[in-house]
């Protein structure tokens, strides 16, 4: 329940968006990777621009992947405080404000390593920087489908992390000019888990 900044924040329904599931049972912002690729393509296939964007009280990407001491610009044109609260382990946690005049803040995480990202003013919102060393990441869309392009041949350990159902890690092997198809689930948790 929106019980903050109703003007701006109420302006559209807040969901839980750390477990999004599609109509069909898929995954959304299922974080995949892929171990020990050797050669292929560069981290810099990840692109320029790292943008995280605070709208309507909701952060956009909630997953964002990005590479180490690359910056991520975090932008807030709400027009109302929000702060940006990380909690690293391997990287420094940084706990600034962002009041509304200021639109533009600028962060650089130097370990990989996967960072939540939070804001104290709005509870619910909640976000991840996924700081990478390559470029074999992606994220699953809202039908819980992913792919990986430019993987050299070869037999790899795939990973597999979504926030709150956790890690696994399949094996696959890739032929040249082939695609190779992979489906996996996560088990039902108990409620006692
Ligand atoms: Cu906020």
């Amino acid at each position: 329940m929106v019980i903050k900044d109703v003007k701006v924040c109420a302006k559209i329904d807040h969901y839980d968006d750390r477990l999004v599931v599609g109509k069909d049972g898929g995954i959304k912002n299922v974080v995949i990777s892929l171990d020990s690729v050797s050669g292929g393509k560069s981290i810099d296939s990840l692109g320029t621009e790292f943008v995280l964007d605070q709208k309507i009280c909701a952060y956009k990407p909630h997953i964002l992947i990005v590479p180490v001491n690359q910056q991520i610009m975090i932008l807030n044109n709400d027009g109302i405080l929000h702060n940006i609260h990380t909690y690293g382990k391997l990287n420094r946690s940084v706990n600034l404000a962002q009041p509304r005049f200021k639109k533009k803040l600028k962060l650089t995480l130097e370990k990989p390593e996967k960072v939540q990202v939070r804001c104290d003013v709005h509870g619910w919102m909640s976000a991840w920087f996924i700081v990478v060393e390559h470029a074999y990441y992606t994220v699953t869309d809202s039908a819980g489908r992913f792919s990986l392009n430019g993987v050299p041949p070869g037999t790899y350990r795939l990973n597999i992390w979504q926030e709150l159902l956790g890690e696994k890690s399949v094996q696959v092997t890739v032929t040249a000019g082939e695609e190779s198809e992979l489906h996996f689930a996560f088990e039902e948790k108990k409620e006692s888990d």
